[in-house]
């Protein structure tokens, strides 16, 4: 007998170790994250469709239906995607919120899509506008499969949010299609840009129909054949198309596209147990973790094929760092954690979410970044929308499911993977379930509340990830201090009869601190960078006057004085404050080289003032930088 009963659909799948919960069991209600939402769901999903209409991607569609007269707008193929994560973010915001005047938005939306679709299923407005002869003739850069694989994700989540099955038929319709074309061996090909593989899996898990989840499999099987047209410098494997998926070792190519296809993949293990996938993915969070990581969490160190580089090869200005790679590795690591309960994907989640997803987009949630690097000359600035615009509804869309990664349950318990004020509540057949509230000022403060508000009786295990940046903390159950609490996988693990009104205190030690790199990493040797708990932080022009960023040197054994303060940004954040010194370049006397020799270096003393690294730009274009070279 077992205390939690698996009764939600997010549950089925038979090789998770841990289970995501609905949107309406999780809920944020306070602190760094429900304010996040809250900006989401009043300005960039309101923008979001502003957008949509103004540069005529829903045009697109009206268009492909016959209800308006013009040409394709855009310049990208895969425009229709925009519309389906907005849609997608809409769902979630509409499961935990339901309101009557955004739902009747979404569904005039919904009705343009469905009425753009052609009678056999088909659906892409940018084939149907402009080469209507040619579908599935470009599988390696026509998107026509990413884009459906988008269309599946939004109608899961709009069926889930709503019960209106109507974007659901439009979606079963294509994939239908797409089983009968590609699952029949009638095409033989597999998409150029994943996304379609852990569509098919969602739209499995939502209709039950296996024809989906061997689809999902055939597209990830068919990989790997070396014939995809690569893209610059990068052959076959810009497209993960280099070696077969099973024997894969390494993270590379085109980044976004590397972490849906993981994504998939970990959902194929979900759904499978198929060792070889699980081992295949693991290889590459190795190399990726251990050569190809920003500190921010972002990924992709080329400009070029928007893609991995070498391992190491981590250069803080000419990096990639989209703001879609960091949210697809959100997507992977969640995958990850489910699978085996391990906290180092939790940590990996955590270092995307605080700095290079967050960065994607402004305090204000009206302007986006679709790269974020690490360094800035000054002249890089954010912007309402982009031609390629699919980091900002990708952003929506996480940021409406964000309460999804708080937390997750399996038969035996809770886990809770990230900190934040907020309410769980289980609901359990014939009873009245589980639930528990959390305070807490994470990331500006350690301390974290946890009360338990409703049990059944039962024993039950509370996980709470320790983070991986901490190096001490505390725990107390009602009062009483937990010695050497048990630590398994990175969690501490707390079981007991929990009873209503039973408190777990935690307390991480948070403080400001240094950061250096592996000296493999060229770009930023002899330099340090600050963190404060999760967050990274960075040094901005505006904050230094009269003073050339490339000037500053700083001490590691510099003390860091860490002040909450509501005038730097325009929000109230830690900033960290510190003394620096300024390099006197007047030495050089102009010359860019010099033979090494016993030249003097002049030192002034300078005041540091950090800001969160997600949190620069919103004072106009600005330079930046988040590592700073070691005082010598
Ligand atoms: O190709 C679709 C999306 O556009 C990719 O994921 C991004 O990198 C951008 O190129
Ligand atoms: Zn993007």
């Amino acid at each position: 007998m077992y205390p939690f009963a698996l009764t939600t659909t997010e549950a089925r799948s038979p090789h998770a170790r841990w289970h995501k919960l609905p949107l309406e069991s999780v809920r944020l209600t306070g602190g760094f994250w429900a304010s996040r939402q809250d900006i989401n769901r009043r300005v960039t999903i309101p923008h979001g469709l502003e957008m949509l209409e103004r540069v005529g991607t829903l045009d697109n569609f009206r268009i492909a239906a016959g209800l308006k007269d013009g040409e394709y707008r855009g310049k990208m193929v895969f425009l229709d995607s925009d519309v389906y994560k907005w849609l997608e973010a809409v769902a979630y915001e509409l499961q935990a919120n339901p309101d009557p005047a955004l739902q009747q938005q979404a569904d005039e939306v919904i009705d343009l899509v469905a009425a753009a679709q052609q009678p056999d299923g088909y659906l892409n407005t940018y084939y149907q506008l402009k080469e209507p002869d040619a579908r599935w003739t470009d599988l390696d850069f026509g998107h026509e499969l990413y884009c459906a694989g988008h269309l599946f994700e939004a109608a899961v989540a709009y069926a889930r949010a709503t019960g209106t099955k109507k974007l659901l038929e439009v979606a079963t319709r294509f994939a239908d299609l797409l089983v009968d074309v590609f699952g029949s061996g009638k095409n033989q090909g597999t998409s150029g840009h994943e996304e379609v593989e852990l569509a098919l899996v969602k739209l499995y898990r939502a209709t039950g129909n296996a024809a989906y989840l061997d689809l999902a499999k055939t597209f990830i099987d068919r990989r790997g054949k070396g014939v995809m047209r690569g893209l610059g410098w990068m052959k076959a494997e810009y497209h993960q198309d280099r070696v077969p998926v099973r024997e894969q070792d390494r993270v590379e190519g085109h980044a976004v596209r590397a972490m849906y296809l993981n994504a998939g993949v970990a959902d194929l293990y979900l759904e499978t147990g198929e060792e070889a996938l699980l081992q295949s993915l693991e290889r590459q969070w190795q190399d990726m973790t251990r050569g190809k990581l920003f500190l921010t969490g972002g990924l992709g160190s080329r400009y070029e094929g928007e893609g991995f580089g070498d391992p190491y090869e981590l250069p803080s200005d000419q990096c990639y760092c989209e703001t879609c790679a960091a949210i697809g590795s959100v997507f992977w690591n969640w995958r990850m954690l489910q699978i085996t309960g391990e906290a180092r994907f939790a940590d990996l989640i955590e270092r995307a979410l605080y700095n290079g997803v967050l960065s994607g987009v402004s305090l204000d949630g009206s302007e986006f970044f679709y790269m974020n690097p690490l360094l800035s000359r000054g002249g890089y600035a954010r912007k309402p929308w982009y031609t390629v615009a699919c980091c900002p509804p990708n952003l929506m869309r996480l940021f409406a499911s964000l309460p999804q990664y708080f937390v997750s349950y399996d038969r035996g318990g809770l886990q809770v993977h990230l900190y934040g004020s907020g309410t769980v509540h289980l609901p359990q057949d014939g009873g009245q379930g589980i639930a528990l509230s959390m305070q807490s000022d994470y990331p500006w403060d350690g301390r974290v509340t946890l009360t338990v508000d409703q049990a059944n009786g039962s024993v039950w295990e509370l996980r709470l990830r320790k983070p991986g940046w901490c190096e001490r903390f505390t725990v107390r159950v009602n009062d009483e201090p937990v010695e050497a609490p048990r630590l398994d996988a990175g969690y501490i693990v707390l079981e007991r009869a929990w009873q209503p009104g039973d408190e777990v205190a935690l307390e991480f030690g948070i403080e400001p601190y240094f950061v250096e790199a592996h000296p493999r990493v060229d770009a930023v040797r002899d330099s340090v960078a600050i963190q404060y708990g999760p967050v990274v932080y960075c040094i901005e022009a505006v904050d230094h006057p009269d003073v050339n960023l490339l000037d500053i040197r700083i001490d590691p054994s510099a003390e860091l004085r860490a002040t909450r303060r509501g005038d730097v940004v325009s929000e109230n954040v830690i900033v960290i404050e510190a003394t620096a010194q300024v390099e006197d370049p007047s030495a050089w006397d102009g010359a860019l080289y010099r033979r090494v020799g016993n030249h003097s270096t002049r030192l002034t003393p300078v005041p540091l003032t950090a800001i969160p690294y997600y949190a620069w730009a919103n004072r106009g274009a600005n330079a930046m930088r988040v590592w700073i070279p070691i005082a010598r």
